[in-house]
This record gives structure tokens, C-alpha cells and sequence, in this order.
């Protein structure tokens, strides 16, 4: 569903034949998508990527209505077939995550399964023990130690249980893939695991949900080298990567949520809000549900340009929600705030190339296309003049659920807005500032050329960034 508004846009044929031919693929896609069953295995590594997992995991518990040793809530039957892209159901009726967990060290992942046991014993079950998989030391903030010498001897491991989980769906759609930028088995492993996917599965999607560094809650200086590192070994290997900036999440929750200092819980439960929002078209049927295929083709004009904004509201804590009931007209505006932003950066300062809207619970498709374009002169919101404006919609009308005795409060609906916006640009320029200020000195080089790596990576990685940042800055001729 395209909204378009009066501009004039400058196209060329080419361009509008490429555009016919996306949306023919999009009918064919939908219509394919109703056959047949798309699975998405998550992959989570590291330290931020499992416990983001667990945030997530817990959330689509909740919201499948699958209790926490896997089988259904009594008295649901599971009418959705759909939950079923996530999860697999054995022959007993428990309902297993498609999800494999890989920490280089065995901490993380074993501390959340003993924390649990000892807390409340909630999640334990859930997960299949060959989905849990670690190694015995870590890849102690280091890129080249997760990518070369330590992570090569966990990597087959790896790739053979996916190759299992794989063969228990019967049409394989993607991976999500969760991780952080800065830590070693986050930047290293992933973009090692992410090749491997892209040799074994090059035709299936591969979306990313990163955690990009931030100075508040980062633990190694050599964050910015990692981060950089692991976006030149994975600029190739994904379709699309969703930035989530920690000092973006910290200002949220204790501007918007009133936490006045967020642990990696409040973050994550947060980012796991995101991510539901996300890819609950690909686990809820529904008439206006838009898949995420769709789009991903909308929001990737270029192989390159593959890091799109997300915001996300309302958010707003247990109280404050259960006082201000927002309209489907307020919680768009609301989308467009800087503050309800997952990355910091001004898209005000940039152009859009293109702008998705998932929108969940209690809304009106008619009255939700006219606040859209109003909303749009009002804030001024700039597409660049190659792109056809449009906004593509989409609507599963389950609301959102939230976690008993979490941050967020409940509400009757919530929007997730997926933007390419040259802004973004904006985020990589940081990074590499932060790069060039250690490299130029040649600062904690040795410890990555010690395991291996050749200085000649950190230029050619520096200069891919730059190379991408250049590439966002000049689609909107700056
Ligand atoms: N949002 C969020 N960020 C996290 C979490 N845990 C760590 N981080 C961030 O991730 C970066 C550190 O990476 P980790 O994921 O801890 O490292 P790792 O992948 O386990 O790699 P090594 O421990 O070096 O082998 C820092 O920027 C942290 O702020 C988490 O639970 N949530
Ligand atoms: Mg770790």
C-alpha cells in the first residue's frame, strides 16, 4: 500500500521500469507467502546478542501465548499457523525456538540458564541444550581473535546445528542475526558466521540487528576498531542491518521510561519491543500484514545502503500509559520525534529514501494514510528527488504485548518506522572519527596483528566505511 503524495519526482525510465518490476515481485512474493510455510531461524552471539535473545524470546512467549517450557497456554489451539515461522512444534506439542545460541565463552549463555534455574526456572526448558553452543574462552574484545584463532575452532560447530535447524523447515526464508559491534565474538564471530551463511545460504535473507558502541555503556576502547572491522567484513554479506545505539536506548529509558540509570535489562526489553515489532508480520497472520521481504525490497535501493533507521513509540512507562491513551494520529508524530529513535542522528539534517510504517493493535487503515501525509508537510520530511515518495504500510492487528513488571506500559497500539535516511551517515562518521583518533598512532594494533591479522585490514576497512559514508552523503547531493 503506497501513499503518494503531489510532488513531481523527477524519473527516469529505467527507474520506473525497476520499480514496476519491484512491486510485480511483491504481489508474487505475497502470493507465494500464503502457500507456504518461511521459517527465519535468529542466531544470537555474544554476550549482547544472547541476552538480547532472551529478551526477545520471552516477549514472543508472551505473545504466542506459549508458556515458558514450551507448550501452549491452556485453551490455545494454535490457529495461527504462523507462530510456527519462529518456532517448530515437535510431536509432543512443545514449541521449540528456531534460535541457536553461540557465545565464545561459556558464561553468558550458562549464567542465564543457571540464573533462571536459580531465580525462577522460567526459560530453561524452552531451548534444546545442542541450540546452546560455547566455546571455553572469549574473544576478549578482540575482532581478529573471534574472526581468526578463536572463533575458527567454534565455527563448524556452529554451521552444522544451523544446517539441522534448517532441515526442520520446509521453505527456509532468513536468518536475524543479533550482535554487538564492539565486543570481540560479536564483531569477529558474526562476520565470520555471516560469510559461512553467505557461501551455505546465499540466496536466503540475512538480516542483522546490531548494537552499535557507545562511550556510556561500551567496556573496551577498541570498540571503534571492532565495530569498523566487522562492518567491512559483513557490507557484503547482508541484506540489512538494523543499527541499535546504546546511548540512544539509555537516553529513552531514562527520558521516556523514568529509569534513572538502565542496566542492559531495560535496554534489551526495549531493543526486544523493536525487534517484535519487526518481524511480527512474519509470525502473525493478517490481512494488511506486510512481510518483511516487501519490505526490505522498499527500503534497500542499493546492495550498500543497507542500514535503515528504526523508531519506535509510543514508549512510555506503566503510569504515564495507563493516563494518556494515544491516538493512532499521535503515536505517528510521536514516530517521527528524534528522541524516539533507536540510532542518534538527525534525519531532519538528511533526505529519506524510503520510510515504512508497521503499525500493531487498534488502527484504521483510511484515517492512518491521511495523518501520514499531513504528517509529512508538517514535519517537512525530505525523500530524495530519485525516489518515488511513498510510505509503505502495514497493519497486524494484535497489540502489543508487554512483560509483566517491565518498563514499557501497556497500550492499545504501537507504530515501528523503518526510514533509509541518508542522516544515518551520520552514525558512521562517529565511529570512524573515533577509529582515526587510535590508528594514527597505530594504538592496540598489536594485540589484533598478534592473533594473526595484517595491518593492510584496518586501512581497508577504514576506507570501506568512509567509502559508505560517502555513498549515503551523496544520494542526497551533499
Ligand atoms: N544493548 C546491549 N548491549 C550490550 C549487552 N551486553 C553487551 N553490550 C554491548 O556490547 C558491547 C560489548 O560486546 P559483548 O557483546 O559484551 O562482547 P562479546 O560479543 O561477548 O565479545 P567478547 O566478550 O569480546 O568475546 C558493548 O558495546 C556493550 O555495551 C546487552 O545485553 N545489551
Ligand atoms: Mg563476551
Amino acid at each position: 500500500m503506497i501513499v503518494k503524495n503531489n510532488h513531481v519526482n523527477r524519473i527516469t525510465k529505467l527507474q520506473l521500469i525497476l520499480k514496476l518490476c519491484t512491486i510485480n515481485r511483491e504481489i508474487v512474493d505475497s502470493n507465494h507467502n500464503k502457500k507456504k510455510m518461511r521459517e527465519c531461524i535468529s542466531i544470537q552471539v555474544g554476550q549482547a546478542g544472547v541476552q538480547i535473545g532472551n529478551a526477545c524470546w520471552e516477549l514472543y512467549c508472551l505473545e504466542h501465548n506459549i508458556k515458558p517450557d514450551g507448550t501452549l497456554q491452556d485453551g490455545n489451539t494454535n490457529s495461527d499457523d504462523s507462530l510456527n515461522t519462529f518456532y517448530n512444534e515437535t510431536r509432543h506439542g512443545k514449541h521449540v525456538p528456531r534460535a541457536i545460541y553461540v557465545d565464545l565463552e561459556p558464561s553468558v549463555v550458562g549464567m542465564y540458564i543457571c540464573q533462571n534455574e536459580v531465580r525462577t526456572g522460567k526459560y530453561k526448558d524452552l531451548f534444546h541444550p545442542e541450540q546452546l553452543i560455547t566455546g571455553n574462552e572469549d574473544a576478549a574484545n578482540n575482532f581478529a581473535r573471534g574472526h581468526y584463532t578463536v572463533g575458527r575452532a567454534i565455527a563448524d560447530d556452529v554451521l552444522d546445528q544451523i544446517r539441522r535447524v534448517a532441515d526442520t523447515c520446509n521453505g527456509l526464508q532468513g536468518f536475524l542475526v543479533f550482535h554487538s559491534l564492539g565486543g570481540g565474538t560479536g564483531s569477529g564471530f558474526t562476520s565470520r558466521l555471516m560469510e559461512r551463511l553467505y557461501l551455505e545460504y546465499g540466496r536466503k535473507s540475512k538480516l542483522q540487528f546490531a548494537v552499535y558502541p557507545s562511550p556510556k555503556t561500551s567496556t573496551a576502547v577498541v570498540e571503534p576498531y571492532n565495530a569498523i572491522l566487522a562492518t567491512h567484513a559483513t557490507m557484503d554479506h547482508a541484506d540489512c542491518t538494523f543499527l541499535v545505539d546504546n546511548e540512544a536506548l539509555f537516553d529513552i529509558c531514562k527520558r521516556n521510561l523514568d529509569i534513572a540509570r538502565p542496566s542492559y535489562i531495560n535496554l534489551n526489553r526495549l531493543i526486544g519491543q523493536v525487534v517484535s515489532s519487526i518481524t511480527s508480520s512474519l509470525r502473525f497472520d493478517g490481512v494488511l500484514n506486510v512481510d518483511m521481504n516487501e519490505f526490505q525490497t522498499n527500503l534497500v535501493p542499493y546492495p550498500r545502503i543497507h542500514f535503515p533507521l528504526v523508531n519506535y513509540a509510543p514508549i512510555k512507562s506503566a503510569e504515564k500509559a495507563y493516563h494518556e491513551a494515544m491516538s493512532v494520529a499521535e503515536i505517528t508524530n510521536a514516530c517521527f520525534e528524534p528522541t524516539n529513535q533507536m540510532v542518534k542522528c538527525d534525519p531532519r539534517d538528511g533526505k529519506y529514501m524510503a520510510c515504512c510504517m508497521m503499525y500493531r493493535g487498534d488502527v484504521v487503515p483510511q484515517r492512518r494514510q491521511r495523518r501520514h501525509c499531513k504528517n509529512k508537510d508538517k514535519t517537512k520530511i525530505q525523500f530524495v528527488d530519485w525516489c518515488p515518495t511513498g510510505f509503505k504500510v502495514g497493519i497486524n492487528f494484535q497489540k502489543p504485548t508487554t512483560v509483566p513488571g517491565g518498563d514499557l506500559g501497556q497500550t492499545q497500539r504501537a507504530v515501528c518506522m523503518l526510514s533509509n535516511t541518508t542522516a544515518i551517515a551520520d552514525a558512521w562518521s562517529r565511529l570512524g572519527h573515533k577509529f582515526d583518533l587510535m590508528y594514527a598512532k597505530r594504538a592496540f594494533v598489536h594485540w589484533y596483528v598478534g592473533e594473526g591479522m595484517e595491518e593492510g585490514e584496518f586501512s581497508e576497512a577504514r576506507e570501506n566505511v568512509a567509502a559508505l559514508e560517502k555513498d549515503y552523503r551523496s544520494q542526497d547531493g551533499v
